[in-house]
């Protein structure tokens, strides 16, 4: 089924926040911190404040008259929304102004005058804790170092005790750099503050309308129902959209301060350049093995690069998928991961970015280990992975960190994709291209996540738990409305989960309106993250719609005049049973539930539904991912040749949809392996504010991807899917990565950073790799 909500979109009829106009709207801008580190000595807003066009300049100060200089960050620190004492990133907000038009509202910005004091900033994480390093969060009460947490988990002893006895230890240290999610549309928000009811509607970017409209809830003090948050069309989120920005707040307390609806807009370079970033992980890894490759346990240090704030948008406060998936997919006795965070000079965030929660870094670290292993070893890495990848009888398996991998069929997925890639026939190729001094590798990473946040045991956000709504309605017509919790911003949600309901009730996907991203009109949820509307909102839709089906049961039968045990289901319609011409349609239930007919004691009238998801697991999707690539030898310039990506997320509910995911993804992966990073200098300047410095990859980079796919369902899950809008940017990098050292075998690199730019590559072959998150100098 294509997608319904192309046609508007094709059309460029999608409803996007700057597409909001209200009546006497005023909009607002943000001044920025050129520094990453100083002291605010002053700030002088009186030129700006009499500017013709300015209404209102807003600093730390009024907001501190208003309790909101400082607000609480998804993982439990505080955030200035406005800096007062000091600034702690380049970017960071300094003021806000309120003006006639967007332009006179940045020529004002000019006009204030901030008088800054420079400090030292830290840049490298890896000298954050140094006895000398500056102190970054002095507003922390008693704080005197950059340390923000500890986690760790798995067993560490038994972990200690494998490695001791090992016939092969294998160590690397990498750096999975800082990027960004950069989606097409920016962030922003329009807020208007009726002062008459005092209701606060806000237009706005987010992924999770009910989760922002609870923190403006605690924060401000409203009750929820004078909070009306209404996510409109999505022009892409990749996570950049979860968390709650200080520009958001600036447009709320803008539109409280003058009594006028606010607008903010982000450009592209504050969209890079403060916005949630994400990874920036430094780990350092070992994988213990026997000598002929069974691979034994895992180890990981990390150490994680939080920036100024810890602004992780994150339902646990450890790293979640980290810890659920750093063993990979495979059969080991023991592994032990800890993650030390801590602050640095730079954008606040830690999570976001296609990542459910910090599994991409996992993937990427295991399915490292596990090519290096096979270097050392000098064995196949295929089938070093083949030996070592948990087998179907072990399903549900029970992982060594506490998590119950749900259902899979591994070797099955990993075999198709290397049939798919005529793996043989390519390392028979790249003999040969090897003896004629050509520089080919093959890539090979298989994946599995764990989304689909979740379940009570393991996630929380804001002490609400993971569970999400949905409403269904079924009109007198039999057209009907599905309101959801989740949040669409590009994976099609209005025709799948339109489609899931159609499964269910046999009503066309055509009549039934999918409603989304407005509070006053969805049931509540915490949204669309860590691919989890399919896990989580797919499963509440198939029951609601199970509801209405029983409900539609009971009319029929009084409709029938039999009894409802007398009755049987095929798509569309109640029927008798053995007598299939005695049915009634489900527009015919439909209409009977709405009439005046007589419908037995008990029954209410009319047809809906609501249900109230809380998943008893996440769900596991998997996959194996073969690159292949061309490397010139005397520029270090990368081609991916081919790339074969075989998927399995369970049941496929639009098959078109999941291969676009996918698609999408792997275009991430190849951008995050070869071109993406956000780089600073030695003084803490950005160094990726646009797309001239920071690179997305486009078609010219991207081969035509070759998909397959298993399938394998979820036990748990009422129709057996398993979510898949990560599982590409998960999997791929690792495979791109893979195939560039695969290529560089013959000049003995081990390994090599992302991204792998022509530099890189080229100077990872002469023998002198080099840091990717610095400046190079
Ligand atoms: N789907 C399906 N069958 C399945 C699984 C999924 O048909 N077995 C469909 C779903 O119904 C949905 C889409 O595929 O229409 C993605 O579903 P799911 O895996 O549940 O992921 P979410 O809908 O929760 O989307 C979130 C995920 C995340 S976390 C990021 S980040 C990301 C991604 O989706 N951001 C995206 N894909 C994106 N795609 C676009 N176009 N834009 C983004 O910002
Ligand atoms: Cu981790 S990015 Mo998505 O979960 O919105």
């Amino acid at each position: 089924m294509h997608r319904k909500e192309d046609a508007r979109f094709l059309r460029g009829h999608g409803t996007y926040v700057d597409d909001v106009t209200l009546p006497g709207m005023l909009h607002g801008a943000v001044l920025r911190s050129p520094y990453a580190h100083a002291k605010i000595v002053s700030i002088d807003t009186s030129a700006a404040e009499a500017h013709p066009k300015v209404r209102a300049v807003i600093t730390g100060e009024t907001l501190a008259g208003l309790n909101l200089a400082w607000m609480p960050t998804l993982s439990g620190d505080v955030q200035a929304v406005l800096a007062t004492d000091k600034v702690r990133f380049q970017g960071q907000e300094v003021a806000f102004v309120v003006a006639e038009d967007r332009y006179s509202a940045r020529d004002a910005l000019e006009l204030i005058d901030v008088d800054y004091e420079a400090l030292e900033p830290v840049v490298d994480a890896r000298k954050a804790l140094d006895e000398d390093a500056p102190v970054i969060r002095d507003d922390l009460e008693g704080r005197t170092d950059n340390h923000i947490f500890d986690w760790e988990t798995g067993d560490a002893a038994r972990t200690d005790e494998v490695f001791a006895n090992a016939e092969v230890v294998t160590t690397q240290d990498m750096l999975y750099p800082r990027v960004h999610p950069a989606p097409l549309e920016t962030c922003g928000s329009v807020a208007d503050m009726d002062p008459i009811t005092g209701k606060l509607t806000i237009w706005t970017t987010t992924q999770a309308p009910h989760a922002h409209r609870t923190l403006y809830a605690l924060v401000a003090g409203l009750p929820e129902h004078k909070i009306r948050v209404i996510s409109p069309d999505i022009g892409g989120g990749f996570g950049n959209k979860v968390g709650i920005y200080p520009g958001y707040v600036c447009s709320v307390v803008g539109s409280i301060v003058t009594g006028k609806p606010v607008k903010w807009i982000e450009d592209r370079s504050e969209n890079l350049m403060s916005t949630s970033f994400a990874r920036d992980y430094h780990m350092h890894g070992e994988i213990a093995s026997t000598k002929d490759g069974k691979i034994l346990a895992i180890r990981v240090k990390v150490l994680a690069d939080h920036g100024a704030f810890n602004g992780t948008a994150q339902p646990t406060k450890y790293p979640a998928g980290f810890f659920g998936v750093f063993t990979g997919s495979y059969d080991i006795e023991a592994a032990h991961a800890s993650v030390t965070g801590v602050y640095t000079n730079k954008a606040p965030g830690g999570v976001a970015y296609a990542c459910s929660f910090r599994i991409t870094e996992a993937v990427y670290l295991v399915e490292r280990l596990v090519d290096v292993l096979a270097y050392d070893l000098d064995m196949d890495p295929a089938q070093l992975r083949m030996k070592n990848l948990l087998k179907p009888d072990q399903f549900p398996y029970q992982s060594k960190t506490g998590w119950e991998y749900d259902s899979g069929d591994y070797p099955r997925t990993l075999r198709m994709a290397l049939d798919l890639a005529h793996y043989d026939e390519l390392r028979m190729e790249q003999a040969k291209r090897r003896d004629a001094g050509e520089l080919m590798g093959i890539g090979v990473a298989f994946f599995t996540e764990a989304v689909g946040a979740g379940p009570r045991k393991h996630m929380d956000i804001l002490g609400l738990g993971m569970a999400d709504g949905a409403e269904l309605r079924v009109h007198p017509t039999g057209k009907a409305v599905l309101r959801l919790s989740v949040q669409s911003q590009g994976q099609g949600h209005e025709t799948t989960f339109a489609q899931i309901v159609a499964e269910e009730l046999g009503i066309s996907p055509d009549d039934i309106d999918v409603v989304h991203g407005d509070t006053d009109q969805t049931p509540f949820g915490l949204g669309t993250y860590g691919s989890r509307s399919t896990p989580v909102s797919g499963a509440a839709t198939a029951v609601v719609a199970r509801k209405v089906r029983e409900r539609a049961k009971i009319v029929a039968s009084a409709m029938l005049e039999v009894s409802p045990d007398d009755l049987e289901w095929e798509k569309g319609r109640w029927f008798v049973k053995g007598d299939p011409a005695a049915g009634k349609s489900i527009q015919d239930i439909a209409m009977a539930a709405h009439s005046s007919l007589e419908l037995p004691e008990g029954v209410e009238g009319q047809l809906d539904a609501t249900c109230v998801y809380n998943p008893p697991n996440l769900t596991y999707p998997f996959g194996a991912y073969v690159c292949v690539v061309d490397v010139d030898a005397e520029t270090g310039q990368v081609k991916v040749r081919d790339f074969v990506a075989v998927d399995d997320c369970g049941v496929r509910i639009n098959p078109m949809i999941v291969e676009g995911q996918v698609h999408g993804g792997l275009a991430d992966g190849v951008g995050m392996a070869l071109m993406q990073v956000m780089a600073f200098d030695e003084d803490g300047n950005h160094l990726g504010g646009s797309f001239m410095d920071y690179l997305l990859p486009t078609s010219m980079e991207c081969p035509s991807w070759r998909l397959g796919e298993t399938v394998t369902p979820s036990p748990h899950h009422p129709i057996g899917a398993k979510g898949v809008g990560e599982s590409a940017t998960v999997g791929s990098p690792a495979a791109v990565v893979n195939a560039v050292l695969d290529a560089l075998k013959p000049y003995g690199v081990r390994h090599a950073d992302m991204p792998l730019t022509p530099a890189a590559v080229w100077s990872a072959a002469q023998g002198r790799p080099f840091r990717t998150d610095l400046a190079i100098t």
